[in-house]
């Protein structure tokens, strides 16, 4: 075979041979720039294997490309501020149906694929569930063959890693580029240009323009997203800012003043140099609110720039048609900017004017809101908005304007409504410009993210709108990608389900694990379907060991709690009740423990760096494992271990081990939760409120099959009010569980913060906020259900089978399908 033969593997069936496989692998060992050709460790290996894969998917890019470009079908453009990606090889040969010949390639190297996949860093460009989601809709729009891309940033430090020391988590920057990214590609032609401050010119026609300032470069990298079984691969484009020679004052270099040489290009580093900086500083908040317009007006750009490529009369007008070729969805209030950019670029640089460029925006953008709490629905400082983006906050301004003139003008019973619904919330003391607000005003759709948040949508937080614009408001509930999430991570459990229903194609339609009901009690899928349950546990029992030194036991029952550390999360409700069940265990006698169902207590994720009872959260978990785990009285009836560094990878060794997983939110407060569908999905039982997508989760799997407890969210408000008028009455194990740790059994840790947060009728860190209180009784009740169905080896498992059988809605085919005909209004557009 020659070299040109090597480099570029067709998708014949032939480059498909392991043999040939095995050849261009060994090219990209040989020919890479960035190692050795001699040296051929696993990690070598698992780079030259992933750039042989990275040549199937840039052909099927390519491919992809140019039929979208032939075709010019209206296309959907996701923006996005996070993408949780994860690692991405086993998940490329499985979409592109090429594993088996990959891991029989590597085995002439003398490597598992299993093995290699597992050098691979995780791309953690997100924080948690709303960049997760994003990750799950580019699988799905790929599989669904959609026009459609992502866009977002590539930041230089993903999300950090986090280490647990004696005073808690710790964070380290993330090098997911350390080495370097075999998935990307940098399209050095795809570039433009992106101001910062500056001012507003007008011209003496009255035009007005926005100039001066300071200009920086985005630059694109495309990652390409391959779907499940079809020949389409889409683009997660992101964005790198750099500045350009130009920038680089060679005189003062050379005038030894090195660092103001070269000011631009240190500051194009900040922009893509973190995930949310912290924002507590002016600095902090001027850096975020740079990052949300490079990547507004960056892929504006490319937008209407392929807009104009698709069809060359597009360059001297038809903006109307802009909206039959264009859907932008807004993740969250993040990307907002895009409205005001969209509107300048249309009207300064396009030359449009306000009504035609107004019009095109409304129809151009739609918004997901993903989150009711008051402190993540962004307001930014008009001072800062005008000194950085001028002529956006005219634009804004004018907005404003023209929303406030059309209630007055058309709905004088709103009138005393009208200050909380404007854009702008000019309160002299902190004037700001609300987000949320404007995506409401400008966008042609607005959607929540489950049945239960959708309707605290339209009832609470933007009843008042739902009343001028009531088509505008819908509902999408999130789903999960059933490839990662179920096909390629529990592969034991795969190959039962296709047994099964005699099919794979529940694969991509979901829907079919319903046939998995009619098995529900066959004596012979309960002994297929726990041993892979056992075969899944012991490879989460070897990553616990590996990572925490810690050896459970599974036999036990493990019980989950996975997700990003919140208070309205309640990890400390669930450290609580590991804290009252150590305690009872340790009052018991040795007769009565054995009578005990014993339980592997597993908490893992990161709490933010300036969250300060967070990461007293994290310190509680390990403090009360270190004890436990060493108390030979009753270490073999409960173990509690923190699980470091919560990232997608480890998700996919945790879902597939656990069998009762903890969702036990305020209810109202989570929007959604995604991880609940995965371990659903993946024969794990729930413990849970009536919160987010709990709710249609515990409809699907029947009530039987999800252990429910606490207040439901119509109650949370009465219940706050009346704690606040002194009426609880808290349970006296409440008091014991928080006693016990007051009393010093933990250590000497100074846990008073914390647990003063759960203490009082009210005030600021104190009043129990998020009723832990309140709902402890209940969760307890709960946990001794669990208990007791456990001990029914049948029953258990037929509850397990029944979750993964009602897992078929929350597929992200089904969500994404919703989208593209309910918001975006645009249909597949397969590769022949
Ligand atoms: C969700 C966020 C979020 N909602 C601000 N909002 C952020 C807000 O750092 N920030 O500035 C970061 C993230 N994330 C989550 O979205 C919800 O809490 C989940 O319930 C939901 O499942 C998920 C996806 O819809």
């Amino acid at each position: 075979m020659s070299a040109a033969d090597k480099v570029k593997p067709a998708a014949s069936p032939a480059a498909q041979e392991p043999s040939a496989i095995a050849g261009n692998i060994s090219y990209h060992a040989q020919y890479s720039p960035h190692f050795s050709p001699l040296a051929f460790g696993p990690e070598q290996a698992f780079y030259a294997t992933a750039e042989s894969v990275r040549d199937h998917l840039l052909q099927r890019w390519n491919d992809t490309y140019l039929h979208f470009h032939k075709t010019d079908p209206k296309q959907t453009y996701y923006l996005s501020m996070e993408y949780l990606q994860g690692r991405a090889l086993t998940n490329a040969v499985g979409n592109l149906g090429i594993t088996g010949a990959y891991a029989d390639a590597l085995k002439k190297f003398g490597y598992e694929l299993e093995a290699i996949a597992g050098q691979e860093r995780d791309a953690a460009l997100g924080n948690g569930g709303l960049g997760r989601l994003a990750s799950c809709f580019l699988d799905s729009m790929a599989t669904l063959n959609l026009p459609s891309w992502g866009y977002g940033l590539r930041y230089r430090y993903g999300l950090f890693k986090q280490r647990i020391a004696q005073e808690g988590q710790e964070e380290i920057a993330e090098d997911w580029l350390d080495k370097f990214s075999p998935w990307e590609i940098v399209r050095h032609d795809v570039v433009y240009p992106i101001r910062f401050f500056g001012h507003v010119e007008i011209s003496p026609d009255g035009k007005r323009k926005w100039a001066g300032g300071e200009v920086l470069s985005a630059l694109a990298y495309d990652v390409p997203i391959p779907g499940y079984k079809t020949k389409n691969a889409i683009s997660l484009r992101l964005w790198d800012a750099k500045a350009t020679a130009e920038d680089f004052n060679l005189f003062q270099f050379n005038d030894g003043q090195y660092e103001s040489a070269a000011q631009l290009h240190s500051r194009a580093q900040q922009i893509c140099a973190v995930l949310y900086p912290g924002d507590a500083t002016e600095e902090g908040k001027l850096l975020r609110l740079k990052q949300q317009y490079f990547l507004c007006s960056a892929s504006l750009q490319d937008i209407i720039f392929r807009f104009k490529e698709r069809k060359s009369d597009r360059v001297s007008g038809k903006w109307s048609e802009f909206p039959s070729k264009v859907a932008v969805q807004m993740n969250d209030t993040h990307p907002t900017l895009a409205i005001p950019e969209l509107m300048r670029l249309l009207m300064d640089v396009e030359g449009l004017g306000w009504d035609e460029a107004w019009d095109v925006t409304n129809k151009t953008v739609a918004y997901t809101n993903h989150t009711v709490l008051p402190e993540a629905l962004e307001k930014w400082s008009q001072a800062v908005m005008r000194k950085l983006l001028p002529r956006h906050m005219e634009i804004i301004e004018e907005i404003d304007k023209r929303f406030r003139e059309m209630v007055i003008s058309t709905r004088k019973d709103m009138e005393g409504k009208i200050e909380s619904m404007r854009v702008l919330d000019n309160n002299p003391e902190k004037p700001v410009v609300r987000m949320a607000n404007l995506c409401v005003v400008a966008g042609h759709t607005v959607n929540g993210v489950a049945e239960l948040h959708s309707n605290i949508l339209k009832e609470e937080l933007f009843a008042d709108y739902l009343s001028i614009w009531p088509k505008k408001f819908q509902n999408k509930t999130n789903g999960i990608t059933p490839r990662r999430w179920l096909r390629f991570c529990n592969p034991e459990l795969s190959e039962i389900v296709t047994k099964w229903l005699k099919t794979d194609q529940w694969t991509s339609n979901l829907d079919l694990l319903t046939g998995l009901r009619k098995f529900a009690d066959d004596e012979k899928l309960h002994a297929e379907w726990a041993a892979a349950k056992l075969a899944s546990k012991k490879r989460l029992a070897k990553h616990v060991l590996d990572v925490t030194g810690v050896t459970i036991d599974p036999n036990s029952l493990f019980d989950i709690q996975i997700k990003r550390i919140h208070e309205y999360k309640r990890q400390l409700m669930n450290i609580l009740g590991a804290v009252y069940r150590y305690k009872k265990l340790k009052e018991m006698s040795a007769a009565d423990r054995q009578k005990v169902t014993p339980r592997t207590v597993m908490v893992g994720g990161k709490a933010f760096a300036t969250y300060t009872n967070a990461k007293r959260i994290v310190k509680l978990v390990n403090d009360v494992g270190a004890v436990v785990n060493n108390d030979a009285d009753v270490n073999k009836y409960l173990k509690v271990v923190f699980i470091p560094n919560y990232n997608v990878s480890v998700a996919e060794v945790l879902i597939p081990g656990s069998e009762l997983s903890q969702h036990i939110s305020t209810a109202g407060m989570e929007a959604s939760g995604t991880s609940n569908m995965k371990f659903s999905l993946n024969g794990c039982v729930i413990i849970g409120t009536l919160d987010g997508a709990n709710v249609e989760i515990r409809e699907e799997v029947g009530q039987d099959n999800f252990f429910l407890f606490g207040a439901k969210a119509d109650q949370v408000a009465g219940l706050r009010k009346d704690r606040e008028n002194g009426l609880f009455k808290p349970d006296p194990r409440f008091e014991e569980a928080k006693q016990f740790i007051r009393s010093g059994a933990f250590g000497t840790y100074d846990y008073t913060p914390l647990l003063d947060s759960l203490e009082g009728n009210t005030g600021f860190g104190r009043g129990d906020y998020f009723l832990v209180g309140y709902d402890f009784p209940s969760y307890i009740d709960a946990q001794a259900r669990v208990d007791e169905a456990y001990k029914d080896k049948k029953k258990w498992i037929k509850m397990s089978i029944l979750n993964t059988a009602g897992s078929g809605k929350f597929s992200s085919d089904r969500t994404i399908d919703q989208y593209a005909k309910e918001i975006w209004g645009i249909s597949a557009c397969p590769v022949p």
